[in-house]
């Protein structure tokens, strides 16, 4: 089902930064303004975005193992303390996470402390603890409180050869002794092979299908170095649903971009659980996003994903991990990066004023954030214009709109403009077009600027310029004929 953009959206801060990644109110945003919606823009319809809904697909019922405190901890810029993450494990959780995975007790010892401490703050979330297949990992895991354990060992020809140096039997056999283990002491456990794509598919079925049959709860797929391609994915996830019947996980590393996709396809084939990170943060360049992940899923289920995640949280949890890593939100994150849900082109942000569903697929509402349109470029347009000269309580006709529109084009192309510089153009034409005595439309410009300005004029009352826009305007609704060929000094 397709998400409605419907609905006006919240005036909030939207998560926007400038060009140094620092947090800015909307207002400090240069050449942009947040605007709201006129009206309810989306009747419910069917939609092109609608999942394939055949009798493997999980899509509509999918779980997040979110793994920022164990993936996460592996991302070159991380070093959490007890303090951050407890506070990420509470924000995490408050998000809904459905399991928080956190790093293997046996690293070290304040790893298996703050392992304890998280599972005593009584969390909605499972707790899992992500260790090696080896027994005395095991054993000291099912101690620390976790609800269970993800364990993994590495099967590609690779990682046997210059790894750990074991054969697939011995892998089977550890594997088998350490799920009884873990069984035994109650926990829920999954078994997983590292680096799963390059590990031959024979292998990989006939120990996925021997855990299984000794109740595993979950076996896991991992792309481990971002190799596979969704279609491999589906290919893979989908014999391997033919094989076991305990849940998939899956965990797909973002090398090559495909991580998001991958999950998509994972979930399509029948993968029943993705491993996520805030903002992908984990070994080398990561793996599929929390957030990017909740735009994909938003767009193929959005009741399943409001009913059960809070997605209004998402900018404070990637804020917080952000600030803990000492990155900054990438402008072009999903969802929360500061252009994510701004409109520029005058064609686009025409169409936007109108309805936002027209170059929106998520609304940013439902994240609790803002659209905006951007007001001040040389591609701005009349309907822009004419929206903000509105959002400052001044009127004029559609001709008038169009007029002012040209002289912001003029002067956005004789240097980078800011919203502020529109509005005090729109101010100053206004001022203009009610009183003898005119006002420059902007101040402050070099002398190269206004020179360039005034020829920028001269080209826009070229008869043919005139032309497009008496074309154009609105018959009833003239600009006053000694405004219209005047050239507007500049200050
Ligand atoms: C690694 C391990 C892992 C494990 C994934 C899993 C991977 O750091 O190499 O347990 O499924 O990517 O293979 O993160
Ligand atoms: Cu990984």
């Amino acid at each position: 089902m397709c998400p409605p953009v419907d609905g006006t959206p919240a005036n909030g801060s939207n998560g926007h930064a400038n060009a140094n990644g620092e947090n800015g109110a909307p207002g400090n945003h240069p050449g942009y303004s947040a605007i709201q919606s006129s009206h309810n823009p989306h009747p419910h319809h069917k939609s092109p975005y609608q999942p394939v809904g055949d009798f493997l697909s999980n899509v509509s019922r999918f779980k997040i193992i979110e793994s920022t405190l164990r993936e996460g901890e592996q991302f070159a810029n991380a070093y959490f303390d007890l303090d951050a993450k407890i506070k990420i494990a509470k924000a995490l959780d408050e998000f809904g996470v459905d399991y928080i995975e956190l790093t293997s007790p046996a690293a070290s010892e304040q790893s298996r402390r703050d392992c304890e401490a998280i599972c005593k703050l009584g969390l909605k979330a499972k707790i899992l603890t992500h260790v090696r297949c080896h027994l005395e990992d095991a054993k000291i895991a099912v101690e620390t409180g976790v609800d269970g354990l993800d364990v993994v060992i590495g099967t590609s020809s690779y990682l046997r050869e210059h790894s750990h140096g074991k054969d697939m039997t011995y892998i089977k056999n550890t594997a088998l002794e350490v799920i009884e283990f873990v069984k035994s002491k109650g926990k829920e456990i999954r078994f997983s092979s590292e680096d799963s794509f390059r590990s031959d598919l024979v292998d990989l079925l006939s120990i996925y299908s021997a855990v299984d049959k000794i109740g595993v709860n979950r076996v896991g797929i991992a792309d481990t170095v971002g190799c596979a391609s969704p279609r491999q994915v589906y290919d893979l996830v989908r014999t391997l649903r033919g094989v076991v019947s305990c849940d998939i996980e899956t965990h797909f590393h973002n090398d090559t971009g495909c991580a998001i996709a991958n999950a998509y396809c994972a979930l399509e084939a029948g993968a029943t659980h993705i491993d996520t990170s805030v903002l992908g943060i984990g070994e080398r360049n990561g793996i599929t996003p929390l957030g990017g992940l909740m735009a994909r899923m938003l767009v193929a289920d959005r009741d399943y994903v409001l009913s059960k995640y809070n997605l209004k949280k998402l900018k404070e949890v990637e804020e917080l991990v952000a600030d803990y890593v000492e990155v900054n939100v990438p402008f072009n994150n999903y969802i929360t990066g500061f252009c994510a849900f701004t409109h520029k082109a005058g064609i686009h942000a025409k169409a936007i004023l109108n309805n936002p569903s027209t170059y929106e697929i998520i609304n940013p509402a439902d994240f609790g954030l803002t659209r905006y349109v951007h007001f001040a470029s040389r591609l701005t347009g009349w309907n822009a214009i004419k929206s903000r000269a509105d959002q400052l309580g001044l009127n004029m006709t559609d001709a008038q709109y169009k007029d002012c529109t040209a002289k912001v084009k003029a002067l956005a192309d004789v240097r980078k403009i800011t919203l502020d510089d529109t509005d005090a153009i729109i101010r100053a034409y206004h001022h203009n077009l009610h009183n003898e005595k005119e006002v420059p439309l902007l101040e402050g410009l070099t002398a190269e600027e206004k020179k360039k300005y005034i020829a920028a004029e001269q080209e826009l009352s070229s008869e043919k310029e005139k032309r497009q826009l008496e074309e154009t305007a609105d018959v009833q609704a003239e600009v006053p004929a000694n405004k219209k060929t005047k050239t507007v000094t500049v200050s």
